[in-house]
């Protein structure tokens, strides 16, 4: 309860900050835009990671309003990018499945791509499968309205929950993310290895990006570069960087 009402405070006093990590495009080693991560600045708390909070943002429902501030504050890191030295640079977002039942999500997005002159193409969205099952008539609109615009959609997590790749057709998509769980043990679990491979070809044939998560090794980037995998996110690039140093990195690494 009090972790409640400190958080029905703190985006008015603004307390959340977003922190970014790179990905890469596999074959080329370019840049391939950031994840916008939330943290909380909580005061004589320091930065509580997103696991200690994101729940209680769910169940209260605060998430639709935290939510609409993640996306206007990543559409103003992208036009501030724009306008300076790191030039043109995608964000994704994540966005929980409450933001599509009980907000209106089409609505938040444009106009924060309008308030802030971004073009629609620099601006991704992450949902997970089970956000996606919540309202699928409402969200298969949404999605299909904002990537029509040119957002893009990816789908978080992939493989952890319980939808097949045929189900998650009927919506609007262009990139899978494999989750981290079938990262983390790639190069030692042939049957990680043969999941990832399995998800790769799948993806591919579906004309759909593939995006490797929590890469931490050379031999885990190496045998995904091997196999095809477009874009990879992970340690062995980057930890989440607050603004400041994210900034740094992206001129560094144009
Ligand atoms: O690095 P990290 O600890 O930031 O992220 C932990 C989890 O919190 C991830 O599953 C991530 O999807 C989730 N998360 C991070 N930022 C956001 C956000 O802005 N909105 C939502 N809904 N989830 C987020
Ligand atoms: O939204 P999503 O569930 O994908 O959030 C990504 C999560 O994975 C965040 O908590 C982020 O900090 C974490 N993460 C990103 N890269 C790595 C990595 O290389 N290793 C590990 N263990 N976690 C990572
Ligand atoms: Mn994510
Ligand atoms: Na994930």
């Amino acid at each position: 309860l009090e972790l409640e009402s400190a958080l029905r405070k703190a985006i008015d006093n603004g307390e959340f900050v977003l922190h970014y990590q790179p990905k890469q495009h596999i074959a080329s080693g370019q840049g391939a835009g950031v994840e916008a991560l939330l943290r909380w600045e909580r005061p004589g708390h320091g930065l509580v990671p997103p696991s200690a909070f994101i729940p209680t943002l769910e169940e209260t429902g605060m998430i639709v309003r935290v939510g609409q501030w993640v996306i206007e504050q990543a559409c103003r890191q992208i036009q501030a990018w724009l306008d300076g030295p790191v030039g043109p640079m995608r964000i994704a977002v994540n966005v929980a499945g409450r933001q599509f039942v009980e907000g209106d999500l089409e609505a938040d997005v444009l106009r924060a791509l309008g308030q802030y002159a971004v073009p629609p193409g620099l601006l991704e969205l992450e949902l997970t499968e089970t956000s996606l099952m919540l309202n699928t008539e409402r969200t298969i609109a949404c999605l299909r309205n904002l990537r029509d615009r040119g957002v893009r959609i990816a789908i978080d997590d992939f493989g952890t929950g319980y939808s097949s790749l045929a189900y998650l057709r009927r919506f609007p998509i262009d990139k899978l993310k494999i989750d981290i769980a079938f990262i983390r043990e790639l190069t030692n679990n042939p049957d990680d290895a043969a999941i990832v491979r399995a998800i790769i070809s799948m993806a591919h044939s579906l004309n759909l990006l593939v995006v490797a998560e929590g890469v931490e090794t050379a031999a885990q980037l190496s045998y995904l570069r091997r196999h095809d995998c477009d874009e990879a996110q992970g340690y062995f690039y980057s930890r989440p960087l607050p603004p400041e140093a994210i900034t740094g990195f992206l001129q560094e690494s144009r």
